[in-house]
């Protein structure tokens, strides 16, 4: 059910990708080109309507009529009390494990003298207006409410609105326990708001939602369209694809964990990718029976054995851990588990993933939960350039300039021979105004 790639005897030069090209390893087929089209309506319906639109396209997409999209406090407060307390318990390990690493990132201001007089600060100023985007689709994930939250609370940004789809099922609420998880993070700004739309409130606004100018957050295709659609006029962290998952093994790994790791992310998504890297045929044959059974007795085993038979899925074998590394590295994960010998020294070793989980006991799963790492990754390989979500998602770093008279004075000759050479000579003028005769000859004339 799941495919084999033999790369074994490929000539790999391990380091910068071997000479494996991205694409050796396929990835599910989105066209987000081709959604963006669709999207293109709804986002200008909304810009036009606002909560009417809103409320039209709950109807239309989620199945059930809303009267306002914004949630009301009290309903807010009220899941967290209905909350089981066990599930409280979880998400506030969750959010107190994710506050130790994020709290951690925050960047300091720091100035650097660029000569005597002459000083550049680089000032962090959070994003003032945030739009977290949590999905409803398959599942429900109050986990990507801490994972979103935590970060922009922690960048400081002062005003964070989330929003997620009507449920029918619940009287066109957003699902109660992530009401319940923005409770717990002090987030009382909830709309009950889906798919493009959704982004499209966030950037345009309504006369419930006041315009946010950063959107972050998971979604599917057609969030991924108003994303790439809406970017410019609002920030966006990227264009999340299905998730992924990686394991390079070899043959010291338990067959067992491998497969179990690779069913937990099959499970998101038909569209999910669970490829393993090993230089073992002996541990990938143990791996292919131990799904097998594992996938029939799994609750959502159709969805799972649909994305572990897709052309995203995969186990490719490699003549050793160091063609193994160039494969992952080219292959760029969302999530790559390492379960080798010396796995330390594989992980330190690996350039492109969106988390590394090293060792038989970091299951990508303790990740998307409770390790204290985000879970917002980048899929699709755009590993290979950008990283997860962090509290620097939610920062700009703003240069301040300043300089004295004499500092400015010691390099106007410079300046005016640049801007001289781009054929600009009003920038140079903008500097010997300044000076007029009192200017000290240019260095070097
Ligand atoms: N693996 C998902 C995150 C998640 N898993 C949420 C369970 N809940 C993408 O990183
Ligand atoms: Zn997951």
């Amino acid at each position: 059910m799941i495919s084999r790639i033999d790369l074994r005897g490929t000539a790999v030069a391990p380091g910068a990708n071997g000479g494996i090209d991205r694409d050796l390893l396929p990835r599910a087929e989105l066209d987000v080109e081709a959604a963006l089209e669709k999207v293109r309506p709804i986002c200008d319906d909304v810009h036009h309507r606002g909560t009417a639109a809103l409320i039209d396209y709950a109807e239309r997409f989620d199945g059930v009529r809303i009267e306002r999209v914004r949630v009301a406090t009290e309903t807010i407060s009220q899941a967290l009390e209905d909350l089981d307390p066990k599930v409280r318990a979880a998400l506030e390990e969750s959010i107190r494990r994710a506050r130790i690493v994020h709290r951690e990132q925050r960047r300091r201001d720091h100035t650097v003298q660029v000569v005597p007089g002459g000083t550049v600060t680089e000032r962090w100023v959070p994003v003032e207006r945030v739009g977290l985007y949590v999905p409803g689709g398959n599942a429900v994930y109050p986990s990507s409410v801490v994972m979103n939250v935590v970060p922009a609370q922690e960048a400081g940004v002062s005003s964070l609105a989330v929003s997620s789809p009507p449920q029918a099922a619940f009287d066109g609420l957003p699902h109660p326990t992530i009401l319940a998880a923005c409770a717990l993070l002090g987030v009382d700004e909830v709309y009950a708001a889906g798919g493009a739309q959704a982004i499209a409130m966030f950037a345009y606004g309504t006369d419930e939602c006041r315009p946010t100018q950063l959107v972050t957050g998971p979604g599917n295709i057609w969030v991924a369209a108003a994303k790439r659609l809406l970017k410019g006029r609002i920030g966006i962290d990227a264009e999340a694809g299905p998730t992924e998952i990686a394991i390079l093994a070899d043959d010291s790994a338990d067959p067992g964990h491998v497969a179990a790791d690779l069913i937990s992310q099959a499970e998101h998504d038909t569209l999910a990718a669970a490829v393993l890297v090993t230089d073992s045929p002996s541990l990938a044959d143990a791996v292919e029976a131990e799904l097998t059974t594992r996938v029939a007795q799994a609750k959502h085993r159709e969805r799972i054995t649909e994305a572990l038979a897709g052309r995203q899925s995969g186990i490719v074998l490699v003549s050793d851990i160091d063609q193994g590394l160039a494969v992952v590295d080219a292959y760029a994960a969302e999530h790559l588990e390492i379960q080798t010998r010396d796995a330390a020294q594989v992980a330190a070793r690996v350039r492109n993933a969106g988390a590394v989980f090293v060792g038989p006991y970091a299951p990508v799963s303790l990740g998307d939960y409770c390790a204290g790492s985000n879970h917002v990754l980048p899929t699709g390989g755009c590993a290979c350039h950008s990283s997860g979500l962090s509290v620097q998602s939610f920062l700009r770093g703003i240069h301040v300039v300043d300089y004295s008279r004499d500092a400015l004075a010691e390099v106007t000759g410079h300046v005016v021979t640049l801007a001289d050479a781009e054929d600009l000579p009003a920038h140079g003028a903008a500097l010997t105004a300044r000076f007029g005769d009192a200017l000290p000859p240019a260095p070097h004339a």
